[in-house]
């Protein structure tokens, strides 16, 4: 029997064909591997197009589809909530937008089975990785964030807000998370750094979607200062739950 298992969380708010693709490319490259897909939505936001999207996913694969309606708010509500129930021992954190290509999940799967007490985490700064139909000031603002949270953080790590990562589950679990918006992408990596767990990246495309809207508006992207900024000074009991 393996003794590697995955949870494979998929927040969802407007997308349907994405969604469908994204889980199908996952479950046609790696069905023995994962366990379950968490399917996270909220109940105020996710549109009936993606519910019906969602009916379909769990009468074609059974009860490995899990769905979880969030009571927290956000994307980082989401996660946090999906972290909670994922039962795999390793969790992969990725969007049902095809942004996070899902041709990546072998990768990380095999990457993790080797080395199960890491992260193994996507980078569009390095290697293959790049951005296709990103806005140009974002591009800039993003190229210069990293560079500064890298130096801060003393870390070789170059897309630490890009939200595509294997997890060890117990990891994911242990730790006390804090932000409910998209700085929380950030935070998953910030503070397994902190508690000095080692983290590779391996290149990613992105792409920009092709249906629905990003939740994530522009001026959101200047609170990720926030903690950035506060983890670098936590202790390690703080990062633990009590
Ligand atoms: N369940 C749930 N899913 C969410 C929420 N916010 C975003 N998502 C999903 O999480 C994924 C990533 O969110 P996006 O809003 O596309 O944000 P992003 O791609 O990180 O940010 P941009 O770079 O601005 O596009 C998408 O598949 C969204 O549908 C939320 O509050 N709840
Ligand atoms: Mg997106």
């Amino acid at each position: 029997m393996s003794t590697h298992s995955v949870s494979c969380i998929v927040p969802v708010i407007n997308e349907t064909f994405s969604l469908e693709q994204t889980i199908a490319a996952v479950e046609s490259q790696n069905g023995d591997s994962i366990l379950e897909y968490i399917i996270v939505v909220s109940s105020a936001k996710t549109t009936p197009e993606s519910f019906a999207v969602i009916e379909k996913l769990q009468q074609q694969y059974g009860s490995k589809v899990v769905v979880h309606r969030q009571t927290l708010k956000f994307l980082g509500g989401a996660i946090r909530e999906s972290f909670e129930i994922a039962r795999g021992t390793h969790t992969v954190m990725m969007s049902s937008d095809l942004e996070t290509d899902p041709n990546l999940v072998k990768e990380f799967i095999a990457l993790s089975k080797e080395q199960p007490e890491i992260i193994i985490t996507a980078t569009r700064w390095k290697g293959g990785g790049g951005f296709d139909g990103y806005n140009p000031l974002k591009y800039l603002l993003n190229a210069v964030f990293q560079k500064f949270f890298s130096l801060l953080y003393r870390t070789h790590l170059s897309d630490m807000t890009y939200g595509y990562r294997i997890f060890p589950t117990a990891l994911v679990q242990k730790i006390h998370w804090e932000e409910l918006k998209h700085p929380f992408l950030l935070e998953t990596i910030l503070k397994p750094l902190k508690l000095g767990v080692k983290a590779i990246e391996i290149p990613c495309r992105w792409e920009a979607r092709k249906e629905g809207v990003s939740q994530n508006p522009f001026f959101n992207n200047f609170i990720y200062f926030r903690i950035g900024l506060k983890v670098l000074f936590l202790k390690k009991e703080d990062i633990l739950k009590k």
